[in-house]
């Protein structure tokens, strides 16, 4: 089943669940596909605070943004590059085989303006995404969301809104990569002695001052950027989720953003954090969580009652805020304002978030024979983060 996010999709939550509950009952061959999916990279128009955007989008065969795959399905896909430029689309969270990897030319090549490819692997559950690899494309929005549901996705009893976060500038992407390379968001960086810090002498840290290291507040955000969108929308005219008084909600939560990190609101207490990058934990309970570029969060609330409840994503660091609203029938929606009256903190610089997950399916604990030294050389000047390298802050992640 192929919809987007959230946004008209036909059935209703029971009307899914009673679906879902036919589909459960087929064989699990009922869900062999018999044409492979169709995904393009295309020029979308937005209107962003008013203000019309030509973006980029991975629009599937029903028009929304994205796939969402039913248990067991392959990911069986023929992407077409409607740009007019070269692309190539990275599967972020999944395994496919090597050659059918997005990074250009490692191995595929970019795909030309026009030309279509297939994909088919066996598709990874959980929450993920699908990303260009060319990073001034991913500033683009050539992003979007990559959902593989479970049996037990479709046998809960909880609807699923999915969320993707993403950072915009109505300057073009080439202007902006050269405002965050040329250093000129790089305010925070004052304290820090860079005058001794060249490439070829950045694998040897004692040749910089890295005292400034522990300046609070510093290198969180690189750029301002615009605006910082939820479903290609901002607060300003945020999309509603109808809900259920009391309902049981799955959120998907997906950053997409080049160069921010979250916090995630829920506004709820007691909400339970059930999935990190597309893998189970034991529940963890909480109100606020943090969320790094490429990182996705699944995370289950109960609705207190009825009324309307907005999902929020915080800049870290920052003020700004986007978000979404779930709203039971008949509930007011006033407007939110696309800034909160304080700056959000910085995330985890403890770690205290990811030390504090648990695995749900806990690999074995193997001791280790030997151990190697490892230099991470750069500062984070030089550290380009973001989707278009997978590198989040002080860590590599895939
Ligand atoms: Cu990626």
């Amino acid at each position: 089943m192929i919809s987007a996010p959230n946004t008209p999709r036909p059935l209703s939550r029971r009307h899914f669940l009673a679906a879902s509950a036919a589909v459960v009952a087929l064989p699990r061959l009922a869900f062999a596909q018999t044409a492979p999916l169709a995904l393009t990279a295309t020029r979308r128009s937005l209107e962003i605070d008013g203000k019309a955007a030509s973006v980029y989008g991975l629009v599937n065969g029903s028009g929304g943004n994205g796939l969402i795959l039913d248990p067991g399905q392959r990911f069986s896909v023929n992407l077409t590059n409607a740009l007019d430029e070269e692309s190539l689309i990275h599967w972020h969270g999944q395994i496919p085989p090597n050659a059918q990897d997005g990074v250009p030319g490692m191995p595929a090549p970019l795909m030309k303006p026009g030309e279509s490819r297939s994909y088919d692997f066996a598709a990874k559950p959980g929450t993920h995404w699908m990303h260009a690899h060319v990073p001034l494309q991913e500033l683009n929005l050539l992003a979007a969301p990559l959902i593989v549901r479970t049996d037990a996705d479709l046998k809960a009893d909880r609807q699923e809104v999915v969320m993707l976060l993403h950072d915009f500038s109505f300057k073009s992407p080439a202007e902006v990569m050269a405002e965050i390379t040329g250093g000129a968001a790089m305010g925070g960086m004052t304290g820090m002695d860079m005058s001794g810090a060249d490439a070829s002498k950045m694998g040897d840290m004692k040749s910089m001052d890295m005292s400034g290291m522990k300046m609070p507040g510093m290198d969180l955000n690189d750029y301002n950027f615009d605006a910082y969108l939820t479903n290609d929308r901002t607060l300003s005219d945020p999309e509603v989720v109808r809900v259920e008084a009391g309902g049981h909600i799955h959120l998907r939560i997906i950053n997409g953003a080049a160069a921010t990190v979250f916090w995630i609101d829920i506004g709820v207490e007691d909400a339970r954090l059930i999935a990190v990058d597309g893998h189970n934990i034991a529940a963890l309970k909480g109100r606020r969580f943090g969320l790094a570029m490429g990182q996705r969060l699944d995370i289950e609330l109960d609705l207190p009652g009825s009324g309307m409840f907005p999902i929020l994503a915080l800049r870290e660091g920052a003020k700004e805020r986007t978000g979404l609203i779930l709203a039971t029938p008949g509930a007011a929606v006033p407007k939110l304002a696309s800034v909160s009256d304080e700056a959000a903190p910085a995330f985890d610089p403890d770690l205290s978030q990811e030390s504090a997950l648990r695995a749900a399916h806990p690999l074995t604990v193997v001791n280790n024979a030997r151990s190697e030294m490892l230099m991470l050389a750069g500062a984070m000047v030089f550290l380009r983060r973001g989707p278009s390298d997978d590198l989040g802050r002080f860590r590599l992640r895939r």
